[in-house]
């Protein structure tokens, strides 16, 4: 498929910006605040097209899956105000030469966000373009110094039945922790990010505070929320919907509109705001509009068998 695309700046090339004032000022520069949060035709930004608009804030962070909190999509925003994400703790373990139990502020200390705007697209097949605050991937997981063994990586969430109901539910058909994992190659790809806010705010509780992995060329769920535990592995970690699903979640999610999932097409998503009388549907890009980015990453792999 040919897809035709505006000039873009690489994400190499985005200087990070220093603060928040200064992020604020480069969006307006960019013509993103200015413009009522409305991308311009030009410069675009990681991929993004001129009709990828900013999701409104309101509908990023009211219509959510956080199934810690509940399985409606309003659940999230309605109880995980509850969490307490301060002090907050994270477990690195497996292969590399630094681990231990690390302060969350610890890890992240000196090290610069970014204001990425992201496509998110939900297996679901609903999606949002949202301004992603976080750091980069690489830089967070490099001070561990991951060994050789080190093929991949894993990302559990906060088990914490007395603040997340649904982790108390007898219902519940979920094996807590929530657990996630990405190839090192893919986990140190400039496009992985470690999400710590969006809007130009702290990331929200239901949007998995104090942070969250956002990797835009795959389905959401790969997008683990509220971490606790990083581990460095040889082998694939079995992440949580690969669990449930085998048949119909894998290891990879990514973004594929010629892979169906065995219950509905993949071929077309959703873009949030959309209604009954605007559905607002468009055709879902390979790899989530990023292909030129990470094709690479998975060149002579079969992606109907690694899905
Ligand atoms: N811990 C945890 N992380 C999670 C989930 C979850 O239920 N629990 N849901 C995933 C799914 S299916 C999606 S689509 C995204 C939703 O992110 P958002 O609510 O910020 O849009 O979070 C992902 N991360
Ligand atoms: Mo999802």
């Amino acid at each position: 498929m040919l897809i035709r695309r505006p000039p873009k700046i690489s994400p190499l090339e985005i200087t990070p910006e220093a603060s928040y004032v200064t992020r604020r000022r480069w969006l307006k520069q960019a013509g993103i605040v200015s413009a009522g949060l409305t991308l311009p035709m030009t410069p675009t930004y990681a991929g993004l097209q001129p009709d990828d608009d900013i999701t409104p804030e309101r509908i990023a962070t009211t219509y959510n899956n956080f199934y810690e909190f509940g399985t409606g999509k309003d659940d999230p925003a309605e109880h995980a105000h509850n969490l307490t994400t301060d002090p907050w703790t994270v477990t690195v373990s497996g292969e590399a030469k630094k681990t231990g139990q690390f302060a969350f502020e610890d890890i992240v200390k000196g090290l610069t966000p970014q204001e990425r705007i992201y496509r998110f697209r939900c297996v679901e097949a609903w999606s949002m373009v949202v301004p992603w605050e976080g750091i980069e991937l690489s830089k967070i997981l490099a001070q561990f110094e991951p060994n050789g063994n080190a093929k991949y990586v894993e990302f559990k969430t906060l088990v914490r039945p007395s603040e997340m109901p649904e982790q108390r539910s007898v219902f519940s058909t979920i094996d807590w922790p929530y657990v996630e994992g990405l190839r090192m190659d893919e986990a140190y790809h400039p496009l992985s990010l470690m999400v710590t806010g969006m809007y130009g705010k702290p990331l929200p509780n239901q949007n998995g505070a104090p942070w969250r992995l956002m990797v835009p060329w795959k389905y959401g769920f790969k997008s683990v929320k509220s971490i606790v535990s990083i581990r460095f592995m040889q082998q694939a970690p079995r992440n949580t919907w690969n669990r449930l699903a085998p048949n119909e979640y894998g290891f990879y999610a990514n973004v594929n509109p010629s892979v169906s999932h065995p219950r509905w097409s993949q071929a077309s998503e959703r873009r949030l705001p959309s209604s009954l009388f605007n559905p607002n549907r468009r055709p879902t890009l390979p790899f989530n509009g990023y292909a030129d980015e990470v094709a690479g990453l998975y060149a002579g792999m079969d992606l109907a068998k690694f899905y």
